[in-house]
């Protein structure tokens, strides 16, 4: 369940804040207010994945708070900015940020992967208002993404197209065929973002598929490559990331960055077999207070 034991920060206000040190200190604050959300849901519900929610928790507020140009209350609002969460699995903090964000009631949240909610385990597009697509299966954000980027130059809109990547996404063929694809028909603001944790469901990535060196990939097929790989939990740092892609005209682009699977949890981070283990009694009593400590250090105007 939710609780009211924790200091929260109201998302209106980060939305309205027009000073951005004051705002990325509160969007560094809702990311671990959502940590926490997260494992109190999955404690109750004993379900879900912990392990890809964590390590997205701030792109994701820094996205929907920060960068996205989108109307909660007119979620198909045709000139939206869109973004496709292609590692679904992250489900339990889309649904949060996407709660907060205000495209459905907080309280929704609580009935997470429950029979008849909407808040299933994999995000679905039909039912969920803010999801752009349905994802779950790896390895269609890239590609899906790209034909929305597309379609904008062919209706002639400017909405952004932005895709949200894991590493496992990475291993996944269809993903490689996107990145050829865009490098051969360029659309403009298209972007993707890689959650790169290094580590996916049974191991570490360098086991299962290495994917390094990441960055010189992505200039062999084509794409425009940040200059430099950002801190995924940095709010400053994603902004300036963001800066950094405003400015480009040569397209497709990707950011890379570093991101800890479990960020949070001392023995939970870049831990495969907390990917999507439920957490059980013994195991939230000695998380909880680690999320609330760095919760409590986070300085933020409240
Ligand atoms: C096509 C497909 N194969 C396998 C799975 C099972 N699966 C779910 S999550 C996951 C690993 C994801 O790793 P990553 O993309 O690195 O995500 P993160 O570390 O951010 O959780 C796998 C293999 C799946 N969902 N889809
Ligand atoms: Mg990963």
């Amino acid at each position: 369940m939710l609780t009211t034991d924790i200091k929260r920060v109201e998302p209106e206000r980060i939305l309205l804040e027009t000073d951005l040190e004051k705002k990325t200190a509160m969007m560094q604050y809702l990311a671990q207010e959502c940590r926490v959300d997260v494992m109190d849901i999955r404690h109750d519900k004993g379900t879900g994945h912990w392990g890809g929610a964590a390590s997205a928790a701030e792109l994701l507020v820094a996205l929907y708070f920060h960068v996205l140009d989108v109307k909660p209350d007119e979620p198909r609002w045709p000139d939206r900015d869109r973004l496709v969460i292609s590692k679904g699995h992250a489900s339990c903090m889309i649904y949060t940020v996407l709660a907060k964000r205000g495209y459905f009631p907080v309280a929704e949240l609580n009935t997470f992967r429950q029979l008849n909610s909407r808040l299933q385990g994999h995000p679905c597009m039909n039912k969920v208002p803010g999801v752009e697509m349905s994802t779950g299966a790896l390895g269609h954000g890239m590609s899906v993404t790209l034909g929305m980027a597309l379609a904008a130059r062919v209706q002639n809109k400017k909405y952004w197209s932005y895709v949200l990547i894991g590493d496992g996404d990475l291993n996944e063929g269809e993903t490689w065929e996107g990145i050829m694809s865009a490098a051969k028909f360029k659309p403009e603001r298209f972007v993707a973002l890689v959650d790169y944790n290094k580590v996916q469901l049974d191991g570490p990535s360098e086991e299962i598929m290495p994917l390094d060196p990441l960055p010189e990939k992505f200039t062999a097929f084509g794409w425009n490559v940040a200059p430099k790989i950002f801190n995924g939990h940095q709010v400053s740092d994603i902004i300036e990331s963001m800066d950094w892609i405003q400015q480009q005209d040569q397209w497709p682009v990707v950011v890379i960055y570093n991101t800890h699977k479990g960020r949070g949890v001392s023995f939970m981070e870049d831990n495969y077999k907390w990917h999507g283990a439920p957490v059980d009694d013994g195991a939230y009593v000695k998380s909880r207070p680690e999320l609330l400590d760095t919760l409590s250090e986070l300085k933020v105007p409240l």
